[in-house]
């Protein structure tokens, strides 16, 4: 769910997979009319494997504005009104929507799966991670994939270009989900991994990929942690493979918690606190949530805002960026909730100086370090900005 037509109103995109028979029955695009009333986009229809909405390309900081989209499977054999749909929406392939000129429409699309990655794209986050600003993007196909951005290129779809492969932490071990946050809240986005153990298909284990400070340049991640998940073993069924993964503040301690999902038999499993040592107790933070004004064309959650803060250790300064990309949900293709609270991690030696947003229709707006101190170290009271 996002305002794909900038009009403030939430949109809703409907991720079809293909039927089994004739019938072409694609995602649909609806536009909020803000009366009960959804109004599907004429121009638009895809299988979805994939979404996210987000930054593909673009400068420092910028707000969202495309809708990234990996295909679907589309199997010409279902008969002829598939193969005639199929044919120009080939499975795996990859499309960007953007709105322009009163209209959604594809500025880009590989037209055939990218070379040499045909794996379908379990999920897909986006989160600025070396340190220029712009959106990186982290894809599970596979195996967990790193695409940096360069400036002024094209980052995604995944097409070449620099990127970092992260192994699994041994032999045997299957990757099952991933998620990029900031568990340790040092202020560096970290990867929590769960692999399954290919001789003991119930046993679990988890890994924690995180960058060393000081890190200058790609390979960044290396691995902090590897412990085994013993509360799994007796209630995971055989064989299960698990669907998805997310990591919302639940009970709001300011550190990440995990929840995944297995196939078989939905679960829920809920790690507290499952942040490496980063020998910081109690690591400031700062936790922002959005208030969109949709009479002013700004969408009530602030989806595809860019944040950034600037903080100073004593010694040098930096400017860590988020974006809004979705509330709840959207970030993955079987669920992947998302805590609406965006949260800068601030270590204990970070000190936040000032914080921009950059709203979706691209204004700016400052907020004083005087207001940021007065709300830090709660998710209960985040610092909430109205438009
Ligand atoms: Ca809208
Ligand atoms: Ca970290
Ligand atoms: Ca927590």
């Amino acid at each position: 769910m996002a305002d794909f037509n900038n009009d403030g109103l939430l949109d809703v995109l409907e991720a079809n997979e293909q039927r089994e028979d004739d019938r072409v029955a694609p995602g649909r695009l609806l536009y909020n009319t803000g009366r009960r009333v959804f109004r599907p986009d004429p121009s638009f229809g895809e299988y979805v494997n994939v979404a996210m909405y987000g930054k593909d390309q673009g400068g420092r900081g910028a707000h969202a504005g495309s809708l990234i989209i990996q295909r679907g499977p589309c199997e010409e054999e279902k008969g002829p009104q598939q193969a005639d749909f199929c044919r120009g929406h080939r499975s795996l392939s990859w499309v960007i929507y953007q709105f322009v000129s009163r209209a959604m429409g594809a500025v880009y699309d590989s037209i055939d799966p990218i070379d040499g990655d045909p794996l379908p794209a379990r999920n897909i986050q986006a989160e600025a991670l070396n340190g220029d600003g712009v959106m990186d993007f982290r894809v599970l196909a596979g195996s967990i994939k790193i695409y940096y951005s360069s400036p002024g290129r094209r980052t995604l779809p995944p097409n070449g270009g620099p990127f970092e492969e992260i192994p699994a932490p041994g032999e045997g071990l299957e990757l099952g989900a991933a998620v990029l946050q900031d568990f340790d809240l040092d202020g560096r986005a970290d990867i929590f991994a769960l692999y399954r153990i290919d001789t003991h298909p119930q046993s679990y284990t988890v890994a924690i990929f995180s960058v060393p400070p000081g890190a200058a340049a790609p390979s960044f991640y290396t691995r902090l942690r590897r412990d085994p998940v013993p509360s799994l073993a007796a209630d995971v069924h055989r064989n299960t493979k698990i669907k998805d993964i997310a990591a919302v503040d639940y009970d709001n301690d300011g550190f990440a918690d995990i929840v995944f999902v297995l196939l078989e038999r939905p679960r829920l499993f809920h790690l507290t606190n499952a942040h490496p040592q980063s020998g910081c107790p109690r690591p400031a933070f700062l936790a922002v949530v959005l208030e969109g004004d949709p009479a002013k064309q700004v969408n009530r959650y602030g989806i595809g805002s860019s944040l950034a803060l600037a903080v100073d250790d004593g010694r040098t300064a930096r400017s860590p960026v988020r974006t809004v990309s979705s509330y709840s949900h959207g970030l993955t293709n079987r669920g992947g909730a998302r805590d609406h609270r965006i949260v800068f991690g601030l270590g204990d030696g970070d000190a936040p100086v000032r914080l921009s947003i950059t709203w979706p229709n691209g204004r700016v707006v400052q907020v004083s370090q005087e207001v940021i101190l007065g709300n830090m170290n709660s998710m209960q009271a985040p610092l909430t900005i109205k438009y």
